[in-house]
């Protein structure tokens, strides 16, 4: 499927719904809200459809309101919906079950299962932001300072500010024309990664504190206990900046964060250079990129999780 296709569906349809993965992340957000300002600005009716509310750090997102859990499933007449920026059908953050028409998948996750009737997966892309931008352009669409703003937010968060290997010469090119807009860059980086609340901080701490290596000193593993939230009256939205501590340790290859949550537990993984944490997560019929993925065991304990998850490491390492 090529992009121009999606731009003619696009331009074919009035009503069209927007969504992406759940627990959305700066991509997620940033890719969705620069398409609904485009799509509004083409005098489409379009709209967000999202079962959790936005994270309080990307309220500056402009249009960041219609991120809010209102509408949860498509609205009557809606002749598209596209999902952004998420590899399986599970992981939509809408409620597609009395949903006939047609949907639209454009993603840059290795893993897609490409479940919609029409697909566009760019593995190359950075982020969905840089799929999304092109799109824009072929929509013949300007690229306002608002629909910048969140592109750039999508850029940033996704390639952990242009350091990631996933960064390439398109990605700066694409971040030359958003600052070409005027946007606020400054801003958005305090916003997003100085603007932590006190008991984040904490709770990071009591990770640190208890974080431990493995396999030759290749493994770092976290663990975040319900207990430490409890302790400290707080929920935590979003664990991959505690788990980047685990790959600062020199000779790290691989961190291992292990979330308890009510129903089991959840693990994120990041790897360094070579190890593929994808093939890693899948085990667990998890998925992600090659140097971060994520799974979740449903029923078991921490330390459960931990005796199914460890040999699979050793595998992944060739320990
Ligand atoms: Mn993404």
């Amino acid at each position: 499927m090529h992009l121009n296709e999606i731009a003619k569906l696009i331009e074919q349809s009035t009503t069209i719904g927007i969504t992406f993965h759940t627990s959305p992340d700066g991509d997620s957000l940033g890719s969705a809200l620069a398409l609904l300002i485009a799509l509004k600005n083409k005098n489409k009716m379009a709209y967000i459809i999202s079962q959790e509310k936005i994270p309080e750090n990307f309220s500056y997102l402009p249009f960041s309101s219609e991120i809010s859990s209102n509408l949860q499933e498509p609205i009557e007449n809606t002749e598209l919906v596209i999902v952004l920026d998420c590899g399986n059908r599970e992981r939509i953050n809408a409620k597609l079950n009395n949903y006939k028409n047609t949907l639209i998948n454009i993603d840059h996750h290795l893993s897609n299962d490409m479940y919609g009737d029409f697909n566009y997966v760019d593995t190359i892309a950075a982020a969905v932001a840089e799929i999304v931008y092109e799109l824009i352009a072929i929509l013949n669409m300007e690229i306002t300072k608002d629909i910048a703003t969140c592109l750039y937010t999508s850029l940033l968060t996704d390639t952990g500010s242009f350091k990631y290997s996933n960064t390439t010469s398109r990605t700066h090119n694409i971040a030359a024309k958003l600052i070409d807009t005027s946007i606020d860059f400054t801003s958005i980086h305090r916003n997003i990664y100085e603007n932590k609340s006190f008991k984040f901080l904490k709770l990071q701490g009591m990770v640190l504190e208890n974080m431990y290596l493995l396999l030759d000193n290749k493994i770092c593993i976290m663990e975040i206990h319900e207990k430490m939230l409890k302790d400290i009256n707080y929920v935590l939205e979003d664990s991959s900046e505690i788990i980047s501590y685990g790959l600062k340790v020199k000779g790290v290859e691989i961190a291992v964060l292990f979330k308890e949550v009510p129903n089991g537990v959840k693990i994120s993984f990041r790897s360094k250079d070579t190890a593929d944490v994808r093939k890693i997560a899948e085990n667990f019929s998890g998925g992600g990129h090659s140097k971060a993925s994520g799974a979740f065991i449903p029923n078991v304990t921490l330390e459960e999780a931990k005796n199914t998850v460890i040999p699979k490491l050793k595998d992944e390492l060739k320990l």
